[in-house]
């Protein structure tokens, strides 16, 4: 598999015509890797070099989360040194994990020049040709915009780029907290699909934002730990405090989604599991209002006994940005959410039935109730092209309805 190649993307032809202003912010690109392929790595910053205009891309910062692997060494330093673009490699020294390693990469960009966009990208990720000026441009007309592209997959198998169908999805935000894909909703704000449109959340792996913006909105939450949950505390926050976030049609990378785990944790699968919940425990003790916060602990009753830390500095980040609550979130960005605000009963789906060859869901529910008497309810909805999503559409399908009926 040579490094460098033509990835294809289906851009509309829209984004061919497109023209931006000759006048865009530098972007800095930090990657940050822990153990990753080095082909995969270079592969990554090749694009990079290659698919973006060389005056718009200022430098490429690398930080190593504590790398064992010994190509990621004298070899990735060698390589290096030969590209065109300056590239600095900046090493943690112990695992600090995904959230501290971005900060790190951050503060290494500014080291030169304080201005500019910061660009963060996943370590196995493949940009396409075209993808960094609509980034750059919808930044520079407003630099509270957090912007990211679309989401293609690269085959892990085969590292073939598979673009995906919807190109207009969303990023949602299911009932554990957790990001999760949408369609486009009836949210247009422009009749041109080319146009860039507002994403309640993003999945993390590429986003754009001017640097001040990044620190004076409050960069990450520096406690929660490794990987898992940063993505949606940091849309819910900007979306409430002040920015906002966009999905540009025409910036397109291609992301390598793995089998295994991108971000090995000491302690193993478990360990992964709680830190993540915690850092999503934290995410919510900060940023939902107390009616959510409620729903929250009754659909993750485990939750509760999590040591989430100390969350004194961020409660204040939210009072100092006077940042708009749960419910404004809500009702602005996220209609089509589902969350109910008021919660007496918490059921279970007992029995889901997924018939993919006419594409529907057919749901059998049985609440489980304690004290009450519940009915049996069956539900039929439209569905979503795949088995894997028609599930994750029934259950919630079911469960808003569920939710609306007291038993
Ligand atoms: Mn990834």
């Amino acid at each position: 598999m040579f490094l460098i190649r033509s990835a294809n993307s289906n851009v509309y032809f829209r984004c061919i015509e497109k023209s931006y202003p000759s006048l865009l912010p530098q972007a800095t690109v930090i990657v940050i890797f822990h153990n990753e392929a080095k082909s995969t790595l270079l592969r990554t910053i090749e694009s990079v070099i290659n698919r973006s205009p060389p005056q718009l891309l200022r430098k490429i910062v690398l930080v190593d989360d504590n790398s064992d692997n010994e190509e990621l060494f004298g070899p990735l330093q060698e390589h290096l040194e030969k590209l065109p673009i300056p590239s600095r490699i900046v090493r943690t020294g112990e695992r600090v994990g995904l959230i501290r390693a971005r900060l790190f990469g951050a503060e290494e960009a500014a080291k030169d020049k304080m201005d500019g966009v910061l660009i963060f990208l996943d370590a196995h990720v493949e940009v396409t040709k075209g993808w960094l000026p609509p980034l750059l441009a919808e930044i520079a007309s407003d630099r509270s915009r957090v912007i990211v592209p679309v989401i293609d997959s690269v085959s892990h198998e085969t590292f073939e780029y598979e673009p995906i169908e919807d190109d207009h999805e969303r990023g949602g935000l299911d009932w554990k907290l957790l990001h999760f894909w949408i369609g486009a909703g009836g949210r247009r704000i422009s009749e041109d699909e080319s146009d860039a449109f507002p994403t309640p959340t993003m999945i993390g792996c590429a986003f754009a934002i001017d640097r001040e913006f990044f620190y004076a909105s409050g960069s990450y939450d520096e406690q929660m730990k490794i990987w898992g949950g940063e993505n949606v505390e940091m849309s819910v926050r900007i979306w409430r405090c002040g920015g906002s976030l966009l999905k540009a049609p025409c910036s397109r990378i291609g992301h390598v989604y793995r089998v295994t785990t991108p971000h090995s944790i000491p302690g193993g699968v478990w360990a992964k599991v709680e830190t993540a919940a915690a850092n999503t425990a934290r995410f919510a003790q900060v940023w939902l209002d107390p009616n959510y916060l409620n729903f929250y602990y009754m659909m993750n009753p485990s939750a509760k006994s999590l040591d989430i830390g100390d969350l004194t500095s961020r409660l204040k980040l939210r009072d100092d940005l006077k940042c708009h609550s749960f419910q404004w979130f809500l009702d602005h960005v996220y209609p089509d959410s589902g969350f109910p605000n008021k919660v007496d009963y918490v059921g279970q789906v007992r029995l889901i039935m997924i018939s993919v060859d006419n594409m529907q869901c057919f749901i059998v529910i049985a609440p489980i109730c304690s004290r009450y008497r519940c009915n049996r309810w069956t539900l039929r909805s439209a569905s979503m092209p795949l088995a894997r999503e028609a599930r994750r559409e029934c259950e919630y399908v079911m469960a808003s309805v569920a939710f609306k009926r007291s038993c």
